[in-house]
């Protein structure tokens, strides 16, 4: 690192002691800004098409038995976990290894937009709608759809920082529902908390912890505990998923039906059973390295409305590639001065921000009976804003139930952008 770069970021260190949990307020030196919009990170729940829609294809025979619907369900909640362990790559790791470290994403504006598609010769079409829905707090909302299988995927995601001495620790908020449209059935799944590390070095990146889960309408239930170097293994992004029949029975470890341990950002093994699998004698169950990722393919940006997220940052990101920390800051003030005359002229009309594609639904005041209420309860999980995953009867089941929803009818009667 250059001794410029090096100064600016031990400044950037002490401006995050007296950081205010808003990751967006944090000035970031040039170098370890990304020129990729956070409105983007939606695309990489499905960048495995054909692990997306696997589930749905996974069905007993019309004659089959019990015991053979009994193990075709447990085939698609396995199915499910592989689907959701290949998206953590991406999520997670993707900065790290394409630049050398995590990077801060732009901080999208409101009403910012990203959509795209993947053409699949296997699965058939699956279209990307990411949208963000509000940006004090920043959350981004996204519906992901393969009509060809009736497979479907909505959920929304913000973050909140706190700063410890060596890291930086963040909560997730949100969920995402998958829904099986064929077999009638849904999956909820929480979304885990994470860290930073390597600050001090200069080369951060993220590690995930904590659990996060995976509630299947038909009663099975994922729980998948994340740890770093050091914790189940030596190894860094390390995970073990224990499937279980139901809630009650996850209670006790040794009520597993199967269990996948490994890394989520290379090798996972699977066994029958509550023992830990290994790699000498157990089945592979996925091989993050092994798979590469689809490529979304989005419109070229002369193509593109003023609201989609590449045209609209094509010159702050252009200026980050340079690494040109004026031209970032103009570019930058040109958008959020923009935004704030926006919101002055809705205040004084007195008109609110339409979101285009989801609605804020609130659960507390509407006692509404739909696939989230059903698989919260399920889970055993809170309705209620709190962190992703806290349970019922925590110190966090309580306050407002608002969350994102897909209004697909909008999309169909969408006339402006265009995939
Ligand atoms: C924390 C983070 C912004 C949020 C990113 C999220 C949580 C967004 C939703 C995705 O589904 C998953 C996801 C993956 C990212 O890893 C996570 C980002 C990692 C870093 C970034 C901070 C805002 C950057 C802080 C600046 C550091 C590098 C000093």
């Amino acid at each position: 690192m250059s001794q410029a770069s090096s100064s600016s970021w031990t400044s950037f260190l002490s401006s995050i002691t007296s950081f205010n949990g808003d990751l967006a307020s944090l000035t970031a030196p040039p170098f370890i800004l990304s020129p990729t919009s956070l409105v983007e990170f939606s695309q990489y729940w499905a960048e495995h098409p054909d692990l997306f829609v696997e589930a749905s294809l996974l069905r007993a025979d019309d004659n089959a038995g019990a015991p053979e619907i009994e193990a075709m369900a447990l085939k698609r909640a396995i199915s499910v976990t592989k689907w959701f362990i290949s998206t953590l790559r991406s999520q997670y790791c993707l900065r790290n290894e394409s630049m050398g470290s995590e990077k801060k994403p732009l901080n999208p504006f409101l009403g910012e937009v990203f959509v795209g598609k993947w053409d699949s010769p296997l699965v058939g079409e699956t279209v990307l709608l990411s949208e963000q829905v509000s940006h004090h707090p920043a959350v981004t909302a996204y519906g992901i759809i393969n009509a060809s299988h009736n497979v479907s995927l909505q959920g929304y995601n913000g973050v909140k920082a706190t700063i410890s001495k060596a890291s930086i620790n963040v909560k997730q908020y949100g969920h995402g529902i998958l829904q099986l449209d064929d077999l009638n059935e849904s999956y909820l799944y929480t979304l885990p908390p994470l860290h930073i590390e390597g600050l001090i070095s200069a080369s951060p990146f993220v590690e995930l912890e904590g659990t996060s889960y995976i509630q299947s309408s038909n009663g099975f239930i994922v729980q998948i505990d994340y740890s770093g170097r050091g914790y189940f293994s030596g190894k860094k992004h390390t995970f073990k998923a224990r499937i279980y029949r139901d809630q009650l029975s996850s209670a006790n470890k040794d009520n597993a039906l199967v269990t996948i341990s490994g890394q989520w950002s290379d090798k996972s093994y699977i066994a029958k059973g509550s023992a830990t699998p290994s790699s000498k004698t157990d089945e592979l169950f996925y091989d993050a390295m092994a798979v590469k990722p689809e490529q979304l393919q989005v419109k070229p940006l002369e193509s593109q409305h003023p609201l989609e997220s590449r045209r609209a940052w094509k010159k702050v990101a252009d200026a980050i590639k340079k690494s040109d920390y004026d031209q970032i800051h103009q570019e930058k003030s040109i958008i959020e001065n923009e935004q704030r005359d926006l919101r002055k002229k809705e205040q004084e009309s007195g008109a609110k921000w339409q979101t285009r594609w989801f609605d804020n639904v609130d659960y507390a005041a509407e006692q509404k009976h739909d696939p989230f209420t059903n698989l919260t309860n399920l889970a055993n999980l809170s309705i209620h804003n709190g962190p992703s995953g806290s349970a019922k009867s925590s110190k966090y089941d309580t306050g407002e139930a608002k969350h994102w929803r897909l209004n697909l009818d909008n999309w169909k009667q969408e006339t402006e952008i265009k995939l």
